[in-house]
């Protein structure tokens, strides 16, 4: 049996993601994980939120609350959402626990060790009205760069370059508005991945089969102008994980911070350590470390592109400066971004749909289904209404709930709510029965290669093979003259309706559990030969006609959600 390890990307704790940020990471990390444990592999599929750095202290002080308070709710909130979206996390962690803490400083103190860490004396701004330094986020001004005024201290949101507090012009406090700035000499921390350009790019070059998306970005930081710069890692701020060498105290950095994108990768091990302590697992090393059995796993994790650079570099750069024996990544993928309607998500002007509102509209198997079939994969991609309410109402009330209802309910009315026995299979069924096989093929070879739309496209065409026939084969018209012939129509369909239900799950559970349950089967089985596939609810086998799996989206309903979207949020 094989052995997945699986991360998404962990969400920043700041507030509640829109489905652009979900259908980066999360949703087709659960996909795949669904699809995985479908199949009989084990999977050990985690996530967490990054609790730690410049957003969370803003976020909290605007909802005016400790910050561990507020990432302890804002926590629940997300692990809440993530339930309500299906999304099947063995478990979600946070990148403040103890396990991470004690990870990070770990790591810190092995890379000094091995003189990959320096210490460095840089300017930072000072900020004499807050009393004290402003790093990222609590530093605004204009940007150098393309002019925007309330560019971050470290990023310019309308251009999107990768500022430098000191780089602002006209720079103010985020906290106070005081301008009555200082630079001031601070002593830091610096991994110095220049060192282990050449380890990365070795590493990254022996990779085969990633997407170019993954690969071009990587290549681009890693030769583009100077090559892969040493890295800060430390922060002068209160929240986040103290600066220690390994468990012992750090001269000169008391009350200095890890940055947050040097603790947050290592959460995805802490994440498993985490498991374990909350009593789900038994042993986190053998999904972690070569010496401890990880050699066998396949690890593959998920992100939008913004965070390749972290992980095909900065986290890869600590796990290997280290020399330790932690697992490394086999498989990256990522995503490009969704656009909103003609623009972007936005969080901070609330334009777009977040998960909560999303699920206050629609069950999570319409946006699943949408979102999947939809993935920015190969470019950006956007979401429309209009495009949304076509693709529900086609594919999931016209071809899939149609071909449910239909069936089942010719069955209730004409022979019982039995699969009904009688008739044999004619060149129609064995044809049908070959198409589904190779399509099966298909499907399986497009998950395996984490191609989502064309998966999406594949399970489609199963379910429209299905419509197809019964279109044909006309089993309300055959009942008429040959009642057994049209049993053995039906038979086949309402089997079909379960191994619909199983190829399915990854992309809509909740209607896949629906469906399994009015065939009254716990019966899972992937399916491998379609011909005992068809076969598994033999005739006598008692169903229920299900509820209307997936009403249709009306006119009405897509202008009414499309002005409530598209300005400000509240
Ligand atoms: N929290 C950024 C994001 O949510 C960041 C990812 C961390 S992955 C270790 O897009
Ligand atoms: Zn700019």
């Amino acid at each position: 049996m094989a052995r997945h390890l699986i991360t998404s990307a962990i969400p920043y704790i700041n507030g509640i993601k829109h489905l652009g940020n979900l259908v980066g990471s999360q949703l087709p990390a659960d996909l795949y994980a669904r699809y995985l444990r479908g199949r009989g592999d084990e999977v050990l599929f985690l996530c967490a939120t990054d609790e730690h750095g410049t957003p969370a202290e803003l976020a909290a002080a605007k909802a005016g609350k400790p910050v561990d308070e507020y990432c302890a709710e804002m926590w629940e909130v997300q692990a809440k959402l993530a339930e309500g979206f299906g999304l099947s996390f063995d478990h979600y962690g946070r990148s403040s626990s103890a396990q991470n803490r004690k990870l990070t400083q770990h790591f810190a103190g092995v890379l000094a060790d091995k003189g990959l860490i320096e210490e460095r004396l840089e300017k930072q701004m000072y900020s004499h009205a807050d009393g004290r330094y402003l790093p990222d986020r609590y530093i605004e001004g204009t940007c150098p760069n393309c002019g925007f005024e309330d560019a971050r201290g470290d990023q310019c949101d309308d251009c999107g370059k990768l500022l430098d507090p000191v780089d602002l012009i006209n720079p103010h406090s985020t906290i106070s508005g005081s301008t009555d700035l200082e630079m001031r000499e601070t002593k830091h921390l610096y991994l110095l991945q220049s060192k282990l350009k050449d380890d990365i790019d070795q590493w990254i070059d022996s990779q085969d089969g990633w997407p170019v998306l993954t690969t071009s970005i990587a290549k681009k930081w890693l030769h583009d102008g100077d090559g892969l710069q040493d890295r800060g890692i430390t922060r002068d701020l209160d929240w986040g994980v103290p600066v220690k060498k390994g468990e012992d105290d750090w001269p000169g950095m008391e009350g200095k911070v890890f940055y947050v994108w040097f603790d947050a990768p290592i959460e995805y091990i802490a994440c498993s350590q985490e498991w374990v302590d909350a009593g789900k697992g038994d042993d986190w090393a053998r999904w972690w470390r070569t010496d401890k059995g990880a050699d066998d796993v396949r690890y593959t994790q998920f992100m939008g592109k913004d965070n390749v650079p972290f992980h095909t570099l900065s986290f890869p750069a600590t796990i290997l400066g280290s020399g330790e024996p932690w697992k490394r990544v086999d498989y990256l993928k990522s995503f490009n971004y969704l656009n909103y309607d003609g623009g972007q998500f936005s969080t901070s002007r609330g334009r777009g749909v977040f998960m909560d509102q999303a699920l206050e509209i629609l069950p999570a198997d319409y946006w699943r289904w949408w979102l999947l079939s939809r993935a920015p994969e190969t470019s950006d991609s956007e979401f429309t209404w209009d495009q949304f309410q076509t693709d529900c109402n086609k594919d999931l009330a016209d071809v899939l709930g149609n071909f449910v209802s239909r069936v089942t309910k010719f069955c209730r009315s004409k022979y019982s709510e039995d699969v009904p026995a009688g008739g044999t299979y004619g060149d129609a069924e064995t044809a049908l029965i070959a198409d589904l096989q190779t399509r099966l093929t298909a499907y399986e070879a497009a998950m395996d290669k984490i191609e989502i739309r064309k998966a999406a496209a594949e399970l489609r065409a199963m379910w429209a093979a299905g419509n197809e026939y019964l279109q044909a084969a006309a089993p309300w018209s055959v009942f008429k003259e040959d009642p057994d012939q049209a049993a053995a129509q039906i038979r086949l369909a309402l089997n079909l309706i379960r191994i619909y239900a199983v190829l399915s799950a990854p992309f809509i559970p909740n209607a896949s559990a629906a469906l399994l349950s009015a065939m009254n089967t716990l019966n899972t089985d992937w399916p491998t030969d379609m011909n005992d596939a068809v076969a598994a609810l033999p005739a006598g086998h008692s169903f229920t006609v299900p509820d209307n799996l997936f009403a249709k989206i009306t006119d009405d309903q897509r202008e009414e959600w499309s002005e409530k979207f598209a300005g400000k949020r509240d």
